[in-house]
């Protein structure tokens, strides 16, 4: 056996695992690092060269790194179908952290805002139970789907036409859905994405000639209004962009949803637990339910400059993968990764470089998800619903969930039925 030089990252033998990647889903770095028995490696996808890393070091340098961009470090088809060029996640520098700012200030620090958005969830949830009452089967998966981009309508203000509330859904959900695929079935959602770009950018122009007037403070003012460092407005196809970024996203929380649903049923005693109001008890086990589940896979980063990090040299254009999965599995820092237990009491904290489903670090300094506190509140109030608010039976069906297929869930969406109001 010979150690490498210092400095060296193992390699992975293949030519290039794109393929594996694909068949392998959530399971290819994580398998990749145990068996080269290493935090860090080097591989081929897509045909370029990657080095892909776990832990929290790696997890501090993707997060804090000034010399790092999220340019170029996602194929096309997925960074159209998320975030898009011109938003946020591919800005650098002082105009990412002044972009932000908006983000953080709508989704985090605006404590009413965060509050009104939970309220309408609410509301658009309560309006739904009448109808699964009546139905035979409710595939909590696509109501969900509905009820959120509903709720991100109301909450964003954006001016979307109600007719077509259904589609529009779907197409959120497409967007998620697709992202970890290429498949014709990408290029459909790509071009329906397009349409509904179009159809926002007019909306945005409407707004700048006067014709449309947002509601005060409404996220969609606060887009339309917006201006960087050097008093720029947004163009009408950047604000359309960034509106995306907060419809969408909102509308993937149902994919938690699911995951939480999924454990009441698995982990029966929570159901009981959680019927009794406990704020902190609540909080561990949504927070449980997204270090475990399996969502974003990994993110991408690519080198400005050269830059050694420890001990390995890092040449400028380099492409770096972290495992964000993989951190949350850690069996170094979690007992039992793979153990459902509510009882760890997780919080995500920006000095937490473990516990990172929707990234690390800051949010206001970085790239980490503003979203995630909105994630939680709206998962908590899902749990809070479904367990003191209404009940419900789950039939059989198959609840297993694939780590092969990137995103997952359960095969059958999660189908429920008796719906009533709880007594
Ligand atoms: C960024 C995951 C919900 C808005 C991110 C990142 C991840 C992530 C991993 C970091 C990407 C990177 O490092 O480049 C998730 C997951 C969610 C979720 C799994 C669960 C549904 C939300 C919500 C919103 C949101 C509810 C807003 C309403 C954003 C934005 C960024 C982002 C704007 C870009 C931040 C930046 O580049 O500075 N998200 N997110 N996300 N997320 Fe989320
Ligand atoms: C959002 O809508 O922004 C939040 C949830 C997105 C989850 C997407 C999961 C599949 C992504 C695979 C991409 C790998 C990135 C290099």
């Amino acid at each position: 056996e010979q150690t490498p030089a210092a400095g060296a990252i193992p390699r992975s033998p293949a030519f290039d695992e794109t393929l594996s990647l694909l068949r392998e889903g959530y399971g290819f770095l994580p398998r990749r690092f145990a068996d080269l028995d290493t935090p860090i490696f080097r591989t081929r996808l897509m045909l370029r060269d990657v080095i892909c890393m776990t832990g929290p070091a790696a997890a501090k340098l993707v997060y804090d790194d000034a010399r790092l961009t999220r340019v170029g470090a996602m194929p096309q088809t997925v960074l159209r179908l998320l975030q898009d060029k011109g938003s946020v996640q591919q800005l650098d520098g002082p105009a990412h952290r002044h972009r932000k700012a908006m983000f953080v200030r709508m989704l985090m620090e605006d404590k009413g805002g965060l509050e009104r958005l939970v309220a309408i969830f609410r509301r658009c949830f309560l309006e739904r139970v009448p109808e699964w009452m009546r139905w035979g089967a409710v595939q909590l998966g696509a109501e969900m789907d509905i009820i959120l981009f509903r709720t991100a309508l109301a909450w964003t203000q954006a001016p979307l036409d109600a007719d077509e509330v259904e589609a529009d859904a779907t197409l959120m959900a497409d967007m998620v859905e697709n992202a970890g695929h290429v498949r014709p079935r990408t290029l459909g959602t790509l071009m329906r994405r397009s349409a509904l770009e179009r159809r926002l950018r007019a909306k945005f122009r409407d707004i700048r000639r006067g014709r449309l007037v947002p509601m005060p403070d409404s996220p969609l003012a606060m887009l339309a209004g917006y201006r960087d460092a050097h008093g720029e407005l947004l163009s009408p196809r950047v604000a359309a962009v960034e509106l995306i970024n907060l419809l969408r996203p909102i509308v993937a929380i149902g994919r938690y949803i699911v995951f939480a649903a999924l454990r009441l049923e698995r982990h029966p005693q929570w159901r009981e637990i959680l019927a009794e109001p406990d704020p902190e008890r609540l909080s561990g086990f949504v927070e449980e339910v997204r270090r475990i589940s399996p969502f974003f896979p990994f993110v991408g980063a690519v080198a400005r400059a050269p830059f050694t990090w420890n001990g390995h040299r890092i040449r400028r254009g380099q492409w770096l993968l972290l495992d964000l999965y993989g951190n949350c599995h850690d069996e170094a820092v979690f007992r039992e990764p793979d153990a459902f237990r509510p009882t760890r009491g997780l919080r995500h904290h920006e000095t937490d470089y473990s516990f990172i489903p929707q990234g690390a670090g800051s949010a206001s300094r970085g790239h980490r998800c503003p979203g995630e506190m909105a994630t939680v509140e709206i998962m908590k109030e899902a749990v809070r619903l479904l367990t003191g608010t209404i009940t419900y039976s789950v039939p059989e069906q198959d609840l297993s969930v694939s780590l092969l297929t990137v995103p997952t869930g359960p095969k059958e969406g999660f189908i429920i039925t008796d719906v009533a109001w709880r007594a």
